[in-house]
């Protein structure tokens, strides 16, 4: 891994309908997320947060059924204007969310920089729905999906091209809530899922091994999207939309220190930290701990 390392805010709560997701990087900054990448001797360059508009109340802005539209895409458009120039300085760039409609400007900014970008989703969802799909209008729920070319055209084509990524790049890790649309495109793509019951089968270690052996020979970079309600609320309780029988804390770390060992990862994001929902910053605490085993803990 890259030992200059750049850290974006993105305080997003525009993409799902619970407030206090906005709050997210600064309760994984309250946690120490800067101090434990420091200790482990990586070379980091803080950012701070990119500024998010907030919709005007008084003017009904949006014509299709996905909410706050407008804001995402602005966000998201600085948010890959960021990444990009922060890959080009030779950076690894993390991001941290907010929630995980930042995806579509995280991976647009990447995307850029390799012919074959490849995905890890962790995650309860699929986020991959439509808006034709979507059950919500909730821009969180799509993020993947526009990311693969699919659903509003502001969304597909933001940062001016589509698709960024392709399907037999990506590897969907601990999914256990998928809708009915997801579960069709995924069928019809032909993604790589592993389910909680693939993960309970066959264990975690095996469940990585496998992920990184598909994505070692077929990419040219990869990205870790990590949505803390891929963790068991039990663990992770402070997340918009928790689905129980999530992978565990143990598991969850073992997933980053095989990651950190493969050292195959170009870019990484931590999102969905709602500290109104959680209990004393527990998970944006578990969201710190788990960033230390993806950089290096264990090896240091
Ligand atoms: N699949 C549902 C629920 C959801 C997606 N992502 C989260 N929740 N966090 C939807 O609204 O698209
Ligand atoms: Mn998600
Ligand atoms: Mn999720």
């Amino acid at each position: 891994m890259k030992n200059k390392m750049s850290i974006i805010g993105v305080p997003m709560d525009l993409g799902q309908s619970r407030r206090g997701v906005d709050m997210g990087p600064s309760a994984m900054r309250y946690a120490g997320a800067i101090e434990k990448l420091q200790e482990l001797q990586i070379d980091t360059y803080d950012l701070g947060d990119i500024p998010i508009n907030r919709p005007d109340q008084n003017k009904i802005e949006n014509e299709s059924n996905l909410k706050n539209l407008k804001q995402v895409s602005e966000g998201n458009q600085k948010l890959a204007e960021m990444v990009d120039l922060e890959i080009d300085k030779g950076h690894f760039p993390l991001i941290l969310g907010g929630d995980h409609s930042i995806a579509i400007g995280s991976l647009a900014g990447i995307s850029k920089h390799y012919e074959n970008l490849g995905v890890i989703w962790y995650d309860a969802h699929g986020d991959l729905n439509s808006s034709e799909t979507s059950p919500s209008g909730n821009i969180h729920g799509m993020p993947l999906a526009a990311s693969l070319g699919i659903g509003n055209e502001e969304l597909t084509n933001l940062y001016g091209y589509a698709p960024k990524i392709k399907p037999e790049n990506i590897v969907i890790v601990g999914a256990r809530s998928l809708d009915p649309g997801e579960k069709e495109l995924i069928r019809e793509k032909g993604i790589k899922v592993f389910t909680m019951h693939e993960i309970d089968q066959m264990g975690m270690s095996k469940v990585m091994q496998e992920t990184i052996d598909y994505l070692k020979e077929r990419t040219d970079g990869i990205h870790l999207s990590l949505d803390l309600d891929g963790l068991d609320p039990s663990e992770a309780p402070g997340v918009g939309t928790p689905v129980l029988g999530g992978m565990t804390y143990r598991e969850s770390h073992l997933a980053m220190e095989m990651l950190a060992e493969a050292d195959i990862l170009t870019s990484a994001e931590f999102v969905e930290v709602n500290p109104i929902l959680d209990d004393k910053n527990k998970t944006a605490t578990v969201a710190v701990g788990l960033m230390g085993s993806l950089f290096g803990e264990k090896l240091k």
